[in-house]
């Protein structure tokens, strides 16, 4: 093309999506559309977060989850905007949220199709009111049944049977951080054109960790391996360094930063609600797929105790243990563990 000017190549996600599936001579090209319809949702979501001291979308809805939680205003909202964009396109079988008591299934006018999406609406949504940043964290898998309308059999998968995941970050700026089993990479949403822009191309968790993060309010209630390992992270049990400690509590957040800057993002099992005694985290909807990204990103993920994606789910929202970031970090977790939580 003659006089070519010299600005940056502009990718948006749409050119990114397409090109990733030129791999895939054979694809359907749902996978493709699936995906752009989630950056959709999430400008429609970010549009409310990024006005949410303006409209009325602060707060509580008024009601409690299947979690127990409070659910908040913009928990409905993003919940509701996601199932609009696609409950009708053709490319799902059933969803799954963490906001819904059980499976999600696609109305009977609409056809059936070959993926599961499962998600988190909005992560750390009590945090929004406090204009501390929140997400939204999604994976999607083939469906296991033939066809028809999806069941719990398609959305209690494990971790390892991923085809993509990622999550939305609705921080000093809007991102959407993503992974098709080729890499992860990011994506900025430009307000002044509405375009989610290829930002962060190719993400590889830093080989030097630089935080550790976890509750550590907590402490007392987790188990003398979790304790040690913490002081481990300090630089005391025998470390050659230490790290610093951020914590925001918002999971999205605190992983986003883990995966640019290196280190551990942990949230153990504790004993401070019986009713919980595997964490707080859910399995389906927060673990999951963070561990995806983040081991597409070179990191690794764990129960504590081993390989968090070849954990088999055994209920919709299930609670685990997590560790993730640095390989080495997140090993030394489950040394500890194995050491002195036999
Ligand atoms: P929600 O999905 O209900 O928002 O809860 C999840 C979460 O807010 C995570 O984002 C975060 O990592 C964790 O809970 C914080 O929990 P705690 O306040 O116990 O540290």
């Amino acid at each position: 093309m003659a006089g070519k000017p010299s600005v940056p190549a502009v990718i948006t996600i749409e050119r990114h999506i397409l090109h990733e599936q030129e791999a895939f001579p054979d694809a359907s090209g749902a996978l493709t559309q699936l995906l752009y319809n989630i950056a959709l949702a999430g400008k429609l979501i970010a549009s409310h977060t990024t006005r949410a001291g303006l409209a009325d979308i602060l707060g509580a809805a008024g009601h409690e989850n299947v979690q127990g939680e409070e659910v908040q205003k913009l928990d409905v909202y993003a919940q509701w905007v996601i199932y609009q964009l696609t409950d009708h396109t053709g490319r799902l079988a059933v969803m799954a949220s963490e906001e819904e008591k059980d499976i999600i299934p696609i109305p009977d006018k609409y056809p059936k199709g070959k993926y599961v999406l499962l998600f988190d609406p909005l992560d750390g949504s009590s945090h929004i009111d406090f204009n501390i940043c929140g997400g939204r964290i999604l994976a999607i898998y083939r469906r296991k049944t033939l066809s028809g309308p999806g069941t719990l059999e398609d959305v209690l998968q494990k971790g390892s049977d991923i085809v993509a995941a990622g999550y939305l970050v609705y921080g000093s700026s809007t991102m959407l951080v993503y992974s098709a089993g080729h890499g992860v990479n990011g994506f900025t949403l430009d307000p002044s054109i509405g375009e989610f822009l290829l930002s962060h191309p190719n993400i590889r968790i830093p080989e030097t960790p630089k935080y550790y993060s976890a509750n550590q309010g907590y402490e007392k209630y987790w188990s003398d391996g979790i304790r040690r390992y913490t002081r481990w992270l300090q630089g005391e049990e025998g470390a050659a360094r230490s790290l610093s400690l951020r914590y925001i509590g918002s999971m999205v957040a605190d992983v986003h930063r883990t995966l640019l800057a290196g280190g551990v993002f942990y949230y153990p099992s504790d004993t401070k609600d019986p009713k919980k005694p595997h964490g707080k985290l859910r399995l389906l909807y927060e673990a999951n797929p963070m561990a995806f990204v983040i081991e597409q990103a070179g990191g690794y993920a764990s129960t504590g105790r081993g390989p968090l994606r070849d954990v088999e789910p055994r209920e919709l929202h299930e609670r685990t243990p997590l560790f993730l970031g640095n390989r080495e970090l997140v090993v030394k977790a489950e040394e500890f563990i194995a050491k002195y939580d036999r």
